[in-house]
């Protein structure tokens, strides 16, 4: 879609939700449609692309639903240029990374999570095991890396030496100014697919917030904070400053609204906009969600400016810029896909 016109689309959203649903650029197919054709992959920021398109490959390949959104997800976690997820990840304040991840299966609703993982290269597939073989959600810390290495995980370097040396900076003279960019740095991995056959899937992946407190947990591993799938609704995934997201539940939110009916787009929307009225930094927060609908709509929204995030088909990959909220506007603003 033109960008005019999405900007348009946008915008109008704020009078009529209609208008955004009908203008999106998000093809609105049909359940049977998208059971006749292929899956549809929605990440957060542009390296959600190549993940989408990995994940895509699974799907050809003939892997199933968490496969696809492990392998996905692995692919950003291997990435040793990636400073937000897998062990090329910013250390927390002692210098150590910590990882953060979760999967969840529309069908059966089920989910596994792992925290605060160190020199492990795939927490998304830790806690993938957690959710398969274990009677439990959720593993953090010692008792995770426990069960990581009794399963025979990869292991990794605790820290990569180019964070290793940007960390001593940090500790050494630049705390402020280090610790400022630090926290801008906030690009987890939330991916969420629709199947063919309609069940919905999902995924997140971190290192969390840059030169954190050592235990920190976000709300990237946590369901309904981070990740959120409702095979009966839609999916939805989080990224932004966790303790932002994790203290309205933010993913299950969206869900929520879009349990209501709202498209995805607007129930991003709504979802912020609620945080921003309970929270007295309003709109100053950053929180972006990226959801989907179980008959393949799709949409996202962020704080400021927004965010990027990435939309892969079998005949389509591309990054849209999602709308921003800001307390100057009375709206979404901005929007377009790139
Ligand atoms: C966290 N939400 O640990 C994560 C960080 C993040 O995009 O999303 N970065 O708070």
């Amino acid at each position: 879609m033109p960008r005019r016109r999405f900007l348009a689309a946008a915008t109008a959203s704020v009078a009529s939700g209609k208008a955004l649903h009908r203008a999106m650029g998000a093809p609105s197919p049909s359940l049977a449609e998208m059971t006749a054709r292929a899956p549809l992959f929605v990440s957060t920021w542009p390296f959600g692309k190549p993940a989408n398109e990995r994940a895509l490959l699974t799907y050809q390949s003939g892997g199933g639903g968490l496969d696809a959104i492990e392998h996905g997800i692995q692919l950003t976690e291997a990435d040793p240029g990636n400073s937000s997820v897998g062990l090329g990840g910013i250390p927390n304040a002692d210098g150590v990374v910590q990882l953060d991840a979760c999967i969840m299966s529309g069908p059966g609703h089920r989910a596994g999570a792992v925290a605060a993982v160190e020199g492990f290269r795939h927490p998304i597939s830790i806690a993938r095991r957690v959710m398969e073989t274990t009677r439990h959600v959720f593993l953090v810390g010692e008792g995770a890396m426990e069960f990581a290495r009794r399963n025979g995980f990869e292991r990794g370097p605790k820290v990569s030496p180019g964070q290793r040396d940007a960390w001593a900076k940090w500790k050494a003279e630049e705390a402020r100014k280090a610790r400022a960019r630090a926290e801008k740095n906030h690009d987890t991995i939330a991916m969420v697919a629709l199947w063919p056959d309609g069940n919905l899937y999902g995924g997140c992946s971190t290192s969390g917030r840059g030169y954190k407190l050592p235990g920190r947990v976000g709300d990237s591993p946590i369901i309904g904070s981070g990740l959120y799938v409702d095979n009966e609704v839609g999916a939805a995934g989080a990224t932004g400053i966790g303790e932002n997201v994790m203290r309205f539940c933010g993913s299950f939110l969206v869900v929520e609204f879009m349990r209501q009916g709202l498209h995805p787009q607007e129930a991003c929307i709504e979802a912020i906009r609620r945080i921003a009225r309970l929270d007295p930094q309003g709109f100053d927060l950053s929180i972006n969600f990226v959801a989907i609908d179980r008959t393949g709509r799709f949409g996202a929204a962020g704080t400021g400016t927004g965010f990027e995030y990435a939309v892969t088909t079998a005949t389509s990959s591309r990054v849209y810029q999602s709308p921003g909220l800001t307390s100057a506007a009375t709206g979404p603003v901005g929007g377009n896909q790139k």
